[in-house]
């Protein structure tokens, strides 16, 4: 099998600079070797880039970035595009979660031309649900959800050719929601998992129903892991952090999950930002974490020496 790495330095979404340093980051912490070393073909592009832009004006104040996030969207749709036909998983290195607007509406459109549903699983502590309109921090890394799945009110980002719907998702690990984010969520008939319902059910079971559904559609499944879906004591580099995440087990048995059901078709590994790590401790998480989705098993690490 073969994987493309894309390399997606933006830090227009965030409220802290640092994501820039992501994809570096991931490649110091060898991830082009560990998917190698598993058996898998490495192809990686290197970094995209975005041309000078234009300040784009906006109705709502607080919006930040607005020009080069929409452009940094424009070319992520199409190098995801590429990347979704040219390789059986690409994963795609951010960055903050501004460019899962771009990676998921280029996976999407490559959907589309094999006639298969897209399916999103969201692992985050938020839902990402603001529009331009409904976003008071301002920063766009809020707004790739509403994006992809086709909410008004993004003339600014590129048109919107292959929206996912809205129950095509599935989101595990919420426990920072908006309220004009809790409106959408109550308004859609998006599967959301909160930490409650994690802490109540383990994450087998929703995660097994989904997976279920994208098995019987036939579809295509991307996957998008916010940092800051881990448990802050476990990944500290993430800008805005929140206490009760996923613990690591959780997170590895939910990458093995997948893993085994075959059905991952793209990953996005976004909001690493080094200079909050230690000593690359979150880039190694991600890592280990994309092994286990690319078919790393402790069995299979299992030596003679007992
Ligand atoms: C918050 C934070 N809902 C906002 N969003 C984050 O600024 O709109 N998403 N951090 O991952
Ligand atoms: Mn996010
Ligand atoms: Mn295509
Ligand atoms: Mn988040």
């Amino acid at each position: 099998p073969k994987t493309v790495l894309v390399g997606a330095p933006v830090q227009t979404g965030a409220a802290q600079p640092g994501c820039l340093m992501g994809p570096a980051s991931l490649r110091t912490a060898g991830l082009a070797d560990v998917l190698s070393g598993l058996g898998w073909t490495v192809e990686d592009r290197g970094d995209v880039a975005i041309a000078d832009t234009v300040p784009v004006p906006c109705a709502n104040p607080a919006v930040r970035n607005l020009a080069d996030t929409a452009a940094w969207i424009e070319v992520l749709t199409t190098a995801a595009h590429a990347a979704a036909r040219d390789s059986d998983l690409p994963v795609f290195m951010g960055g903050d979660h501004s460019i899962s607007a771009g990676t998921v509406a280029g996976v999407a459109r490559h959907a589309s031309e094999t006639g298969q549903a897209q399916f999103v699983l969201w692992l985050d502590a938020h839902p990402d649900l603001h529009t331009l309109d409904t976003t008071q921090s301002g920063n766009l890394h809020g707004t790739p959800v509403a994006y992809f799945s086709g909410q008004p009110g993004f003339d600014a980002y590129p048109p919107l050719t292959h929206p996912v719907p809205a129950g095509n998702l599935c989101m595990m690990g919420i426990r920072s929601v908006d309220s004009a984010e809790h409106r959408v969520i109550a308004a859609e008939c998006i599967a959301v998992h909160d930490m409650r319902a994690i802490d109540e059910t383990g994450v087998l079971a929703p995660l097994r129903t989904f997976l279920d559904k994208v098995r019987s559609a036939g579809g295509r499944l991307h996957v998008s892991l916010d940092v800051d879906f881990l448990d802050p004591g476990i990944a500290p580099a993430v800008g805005t952090t929140v206490p009760g995440g996923a613990t690591f087990r959780e997170a590895h048995l939910i990458m093995e999950t997948l893993g085994d059901s075959g059905l991952v078709n793209s990953l996005d590994l976004v909001e690493l930002n080094p200079f909050l790590d230690e000593r690359g401790r979150t880039a190694k998480l991600l890592c280990d974490l994309t092994a286990s989705l690319f078919g790393r098993r402790v069995l299979d690490r299992m030596t003679r020496s007992f």
